[in-house]
């Protein structure tokens, strides 16, 4: 082989072989993966459960303690017991009502009372409307029970948003307090 052809072949071969790394090192590597798009905004079905925000009463015992926003927020009365964290009517032979409101409306399906002073005395549970309309979900007779004691309202889950809750207590046969701590809502947005 004459020396001007080798020098052909191997220039060649060079332009071969860099043409081959460059074009390793500049192509494009293809998208394997999907960029993250967030989720559409979507209601959820999930169960909400909620402490109630506000609180009124037909009477109330204190001024600050015993008052009936007492009743409001999570559980805070550590055991059985008359104590001022927890909603008490003025007097102790009454037939009385908490109303309680929610922040955020649900199509409910159950209310919890957390009674830490004589349960049970609750005669009514009532649910509020947004628009103010109400609707009994449960009636009863006074029926004492081991304290403390969660008293748990279960329903079909309501038709209509719910975001207050109205709860009579009848202490006409009990001549003493029957106390509130707190009580949740629960229910789904849709
Ligand atoms: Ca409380």
């Amino acid at each position: 082989m004459k020396p001007n052809t080798i020098r052909l072949i191997s220039a060649v071969l060079v332009l071969v072989l860099a043409s081959l790394a460059c074009g390793t090192s500049s192509t494009p590597v293809p998208a394997t993966s999907v960029p993250n798009v967030p989720p559409a905004p979507t209601v959820s079905n999930e169960a909400v459960n909620q402490w109630a925000a506000t609180a009124t009463a037909s009477s109330e015992f204190g001024v600050s303690g015993w008052i009936a926003t007492q009743a409001t927020g999570a559980p805070d009365v550590p055991e059985c017991g008359d104590n001022a964290g927890a909603w008490a009517a003025s007097s102790t032979d009454t037939v009385e009502w908490l109303q309680l409101g929610y922040t955020t409306p649900v199509y409910a399906t159950e209310v919890v009372i957390y009674i830490t002073y004589n349960p049970d005395y609750v005669t009514a549970v009532e649910l509020i409307e947004p628009n103010g309309s109400t609707h009994t979900v449960y009636t009863g007779h006074p029926t004492p029970m081991d304290c403390p004691d969660k008293v748990t309202v279960s329903f079909p889950k309501t038709t209509y948003l719910v975001s207050g809750v109205i709860i009579t207590i009848d202490q006409t046969t009990l001549n003493d307090w029957s106390e509130i701590d707190a009580v949740q809502l629960t229910g789904t947005l849709r």
